[in-house]
């Protein structure tokens, strides 16, 4: 493993982005709703693998739903609600274990539901689950260059049909965000701090805002990770996943693979934040990083690892609004 080199090339980030995601997601999978006590009692440390119901190696609606939304960027060159809306009801498979709303969202979708109202399905205001910001990855690769105001626009275009409340959208947005920086920038010598504020300045919703606070608050401290986590949380509303996915990257980012164990040992929505600190840590270093014995345990079925890797390297030649 080489950590702190330099990504060969943006096509070598994207399929880090890609492989990472699936690695999070399937690491914290085995884990998903446990708290750190649990984890610690139970596993120890999780640093492998564990057998789900799904087997060995399956991923989540993280990975499924990031793949259905590169497929809709590399097929229309651009953010398409519509189309987007289309990939993931033709991407679901229930058992990958979707939130309830989202459940309800495609199965409506599937019946030809309106993909303009599909978001208020459940909760008149929307959800505020973290749905977006654990699939939101391809935008930030794809708008890299973009302005901010274009990439605010993807993100909401890619979270329309199933995630219209402004936590969800400005917590996609922040990853979305951290996605584009991460992918244009030189890992060596890359200043995560200064990184957190940058995406502080990009924020708009207060719950949000005041999560990224309190991690830059604590980073100079000798705090635990049980203690910054209680604080900003682990679950299933978009600022926390954000916060914390954001704390393993600003703590233990210099570590890529430690960073990935770390933030799934964290708890809670283990898998979605392993998911989006995997897309974080492929952006800035690409795939080099990631252990032959996870590489090669991610499945290898339909949309599995060698579709990833091939949907990866046509999503790096798009650079929208570059
Ligand atoms: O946001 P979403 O796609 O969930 C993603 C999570 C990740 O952990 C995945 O790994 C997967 O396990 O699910 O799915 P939603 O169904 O939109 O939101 C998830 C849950 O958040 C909902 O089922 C609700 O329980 C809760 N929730 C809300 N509860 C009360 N009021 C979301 N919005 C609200 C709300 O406004
Ligand atoms: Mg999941
Ligand atoms: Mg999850």
């Amino acid at each position: 493993m080489v950590a702190n080199s330099v990504p060969e090339s943006h096509e070598d980030r994207c399929i880090g982005s890609f492989l990472g995601t699936a690695c999070g997601d399937i690491l914290g999978a085995g884990v998903e709703g446990q708290s750190a006590d649990t984890i610690r009692n139970r596993h120890g440390e999780v640093r492998e693998f564990l057998d789900t119901f799904r087997g060995v190696g399956c991923y989540t609606d993280d990975t499924e739903m990031t793949l259905a939304l590169a497929t809709s960027l590399v097929e229309r060159g651009t953010a398409d609600a519509e189309d987007t809306s289309l990939k993931y009801a033709e991407f679901y498979e229930p058992r990958r274990g979707y939130g309830a709303t989202a459940h309800r969202v495609m199965g409506a979708l599937q019946n030809g539901a309106d993909y303009r109202k599909t978001g208020r399905i459940e909760f008149p205001n929307g959800s505020f689950g973290n749905g977006g910001a654990m699939r939101i990855a391809p935008v930030g690769l794809a708008y890299r260059h973009a302005s901010d105001e274009m990439l605010h626009q993807a993100v909401e275009a890619a979270l329309l049909c199933t995630h219209i409340h402004p936590e969800a959208i400005d917590g996609a947005f922040t990853q979305a965000k951290a996605i584009a920086i991460l992918a244009t920038s030189d890992p060596n010598g890359f200043d995560r701090r200064q990184f957190l504020e940058t995406l502080l300045g990009h924020s708009t919703v207060f719950v949000v805002q005041r999560k990224l606070e309190i991690l830059l608050e604590q980073s100079d401290e000798g705090v635990s990770d049980d203690e910054v986590i209680y604080t900003v949380g682990n679950g299933i509303r978009a600022s926390e996943a954000v916060a914390a996915s954001l704390w393993a990257f600003l703590r233990y980012g210099d570590k890529p693979e430690e960073c990935l164990i770390r933030a799934v040992n964290f708890g809670g929505d283990t898998d979605t934040i392993g998911a989006m600190v995997g897309a974080q840590l492929g952006s800035l270093y690409g795939s080099a990083w990631i252990p032959s014995r996870w590489y090669t345990q991610i499945e290898n079925r339909r949309h599995g690892r060698d579709f990833m890797i091939d949907l990866a390297k046509t999503l790096a030649r798009l650079d929208i609004g570059g």
